[in-house]
C-alpha cells in the first residue's frame, strides 16, 4: 500500500521562495508533523512525504498512490484543495488534517475524501485500517494526544536540502493570547514528552541543526522549569551534539541555571514573541505575561546573550492601538533592546483565535472569501481592517520598521556587537541579510497585493 504525505506550498509565502534569495534556504523547515504521522504509521504502508517547499512536484509522473494525505495551515489551504482535486480525480482517496482541517472543518469535508481533526496519534492507526478496507468515514476526531503516544518522527523520509532538522519536546501552551491558535487547538495543558524520548530523538536527527517546534520550550511556572532544566541535563550528558534553535516566553532570561544549562545542551538562539512596543498594545493582545515582574527588556535580552544565545523577537502591527509611526517605534524598540533578528507581522485574525470572533463580530475581515483568500493569512499580508491605520499604511509602517532595523548601518553594528560578545556572529549576520533580503520581495509583493486586492478596502 502506497501512502503519500503531502505538504503543500503557499507561492505567495516569502520565506519559502528559495529562489528568489538563497538566504531563505536558512528558513524553509521541515514539516514535522508529516514526519510524526509517518512514524504513526504501520510498516506495511509504503510512505513518501513530499515537500512541496523543496520544489514543484511533477505528480503525474509519480507512481499512482493509493491513499493521500495532506497536512495544512490556513495559507496553504487553496494549494492543499489543488493537490486534493487532482488525486481525487484519479480515484485515490484524499484525507486531510492539520490546524485548518480542525478550525474549518466544514469546509474542509467539502473537499477531500475524510478529515482528521485535532492530533492524530490517537486516530491514525484506525483512519489507515479503514482506508484499507475502503471504508474511510468523513471525519474522525483525535482530539489531544496522551504525550507518551507521541512516535519518533521518520527523519530519515525527507531529503538533505534542509539547513535545520525539526524536533517537538512539548505540546500546548499555558498562555492563551488573543491572535494565536496553539491553545484552541493544542490545549492549554502543557504537556511534555517523556526526556529520553526527546534526547534518542535529538540523537536521530541527520542535521546538525535543529528547530525545536515547541511553542514554548520552557513553560511558565516553576515545575515546567524544573522539566526544561532535566532535558537540558540529559542531552549534555548525552552529548547530542546538536545546535538548535526555539521558542520560549522572555521569563527565559529569569534563571541563570536554566540559560547556562540550554546553552551547554546546544541552544543558540531564542525566539521570543515581544508583540508590542507597549503595555497597553501587550493588554490588548492578552499577553499581560511580557508585563509581569515591571520587565527590563532590554536587560532581559542581555541576560540571555551574554549565554551565547541570540535573540529573535517579533512584533505585531496593526493592533487597535497602533496609529502611523508604529513601523519606526517598533524598531527602534527592537534596537533598544538589543535584538539579534526582528521579525514583524501582521495583526491577523486567524480561524479558531478570539481575535478571529473579535474581528468577525465588527466586520473588520476583508480578505474573507474563503477558500481564496486564505493565500494571504501569511502574517505577511493584511487581511483586515486596522482600527487607526488605512491599508496603505500599515504597509508603509511594515516597510519602514524593516528598512530601519535592517538598514546596512544597523546590521553593521549588529554584526560588530555579536562579533566582540562571541554570540554566533556567523548565524546571526545570515539571519539579518535573509530578513533584509525579502524587504525587496516584499515590497514587490506588497505593490501586486495593493493592485490586485486594494480596492476591497474602498468598500
Ligand atoms: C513549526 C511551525 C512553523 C514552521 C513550519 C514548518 C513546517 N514546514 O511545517 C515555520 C516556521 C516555517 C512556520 C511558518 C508559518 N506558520 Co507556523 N507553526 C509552527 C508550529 C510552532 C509548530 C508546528 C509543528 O511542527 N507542530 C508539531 C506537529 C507534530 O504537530 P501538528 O503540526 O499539529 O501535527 C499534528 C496534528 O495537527 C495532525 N496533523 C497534521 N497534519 C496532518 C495531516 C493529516 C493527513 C493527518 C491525518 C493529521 C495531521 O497530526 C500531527 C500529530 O498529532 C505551529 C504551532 C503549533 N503548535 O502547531 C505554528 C503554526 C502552525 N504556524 C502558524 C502560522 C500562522 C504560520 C505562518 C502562516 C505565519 C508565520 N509567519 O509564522 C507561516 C506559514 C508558512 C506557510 N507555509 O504558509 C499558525 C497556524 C494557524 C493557522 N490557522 O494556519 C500556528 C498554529 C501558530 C499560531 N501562532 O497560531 N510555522
Ligand atoms: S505565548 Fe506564544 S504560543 Fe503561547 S498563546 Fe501566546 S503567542 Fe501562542
Amino acid at each position: 500500500m502506497r501512502l503519500y504525505l503531502i505538504n503543500p506550498s503557499n507561492p505567495l509565502v516569502s520565506i519559502i521562495k528559495v529562489r528568489e534569495s538563497r538566504w531563505n534556504r536558512y528558513r524553509v523547515w521541515k514539516p514535522l508533523s508529516l514526519m510524526v504521522l509517518a512514524g504513526l504509521t504501520p510498516e506495511e504502508w509504503e510512505i513518501s512525504i513530499v515537500d512541496e517547499n523543496m520544489g514543484k512536484p511533477d505528480y503525474p509522473a509519480m507512481p499512482r498512490p493509493d491513499l493521500v494525505g495532506i497536512t495544512a495551515f490556513t495559507s496553504q489551504a487553496n494549494r492543499a484543495y489543488e493537490v486534493a482535486t487532482h488525486f481525487r480525480n484519479l480515484g485515490v482517496p484524499v484525507i486531510m488534517g492539520g490546524i485548518h482541517a480542525t478550525m474549518c472543518s466544514e469546509e474542509v469535508m467539502e473537499r477531500v475524501d475524510s478529515i482528521v481533526t485535532g492530533e492524530a496519534e490517537s486516530i491514525w492507526a484506525e483512519v489507515l485500517e479503514d482506508a484499507r478496507y475502503g471504508r474511510l468515514k468523513s471525519g474522525y476526531s483525535g482530539g489531544l494526544a496522551e504525550i507518551e503516544d507521541v512516535p519518533f518522527a521518520r527523519h530519515d523520509l525527507l531529503g538533505t536540502g534542509y539547513a535545520f532538522g525539526a524536533i517537538q519536546t512539548t505540546r500546548g501552551c499555558p498562555l492563551n493570547c488573543s491572535f494565536c491558535s496553539v491553545t484552541a487547538f493544542n490545549g492549554v495543558r502543557y504537556r511534555q514528552r517523556p526526556i529520553p524520548d526527546v534526547v534518542r530523538e535529538f540523537q536521530m536527527v541527520r542535521e546538525k541543526r535543529i528547530l525545536v517546534v515547541d511553542d514554548n520550550l520552557i513553560g511558565t511556572r516553576a515545575s515546567h522549569i524544573d522539566r526544561a532544566k532535566d532535558l537540558f541535563r540529559s542531552l549534555i550528558r548525552a552529548d547530542v551534539r546538536k545546535e538548535w534553535v526555539a521558542q520560549t516566553t522572555i521569563n527565559f532570561a529569569d534563571d541563570e541555571e536554566l540559560m547556562t544549562l540550554a546553552s551547554r545542551a546546544g541552544c543558540r538562539g531564542v525566539f521570543i514573541g515581544f508583540e508590542s512596543p507597549t503595555p497597553q498594545g501587550l493588554q490588548e493582545l492578552g499577553k499581560k505575561f511580557n508585563l509581569l515582574k515591571n520587565r527590563d527588556f532590554r536587560a532581559s535580552v542581555r541576560r540571555i546573550q551574554k549565554h551565547n544565545i541570540l535573540v529573535v523577537g517579533s512584533f505585531i502591527i496593526g493592533l487597535d492601538i497602533d496609529a502611523p509611526g508604529i513601523g519606526k517605534r517598533i524598531a527602534r524598540a527592537a534596537n533598544w533592546y538589543g535584538l539579534d533578528n526582528l521579525n514583524v507581522l501582521f495583526l491577523t485574525p486567524l480561524p479558531g483565535t478570539r481575535l478571529w470572533g473579535q474581528m468577525k463580530e465588527e466586520n473588520r475581515i476583508i480578505l474573507d472569501e474563503s477558500p481564496d483568500d486564505w493565500k494571504y493569512f501569511t502574517l505577511t499580508y493584511p487581511v483586515a481592517r486596522y482600527k487607526h491605520l488605512s491599508l496603505n499604511d500599515v504597509l508603509r509602517e511594515m516597510d519602514s520598521c524593516n528598512r530601519s532595523f535592517y538598514s546596512i548601518p544597523n546590521i553593521a553594528l549588529r554584526l560588530c556587537s555579536s562579533l566582540l560578545q562571541r554570540r554566533e556572529p556567523w548565524i546571526s549576520f545570515v539571519g539579518n541579510l535573509s530578513y533584509r533580503s525579502n524587504i525587496f520581495v516584499d515590497s514587490k509583493s506588497f505593490s501586486d497585493f495593493k493592485r490586485q486586492q486594494g480596492d476591497r478596502w474602498l468598500s
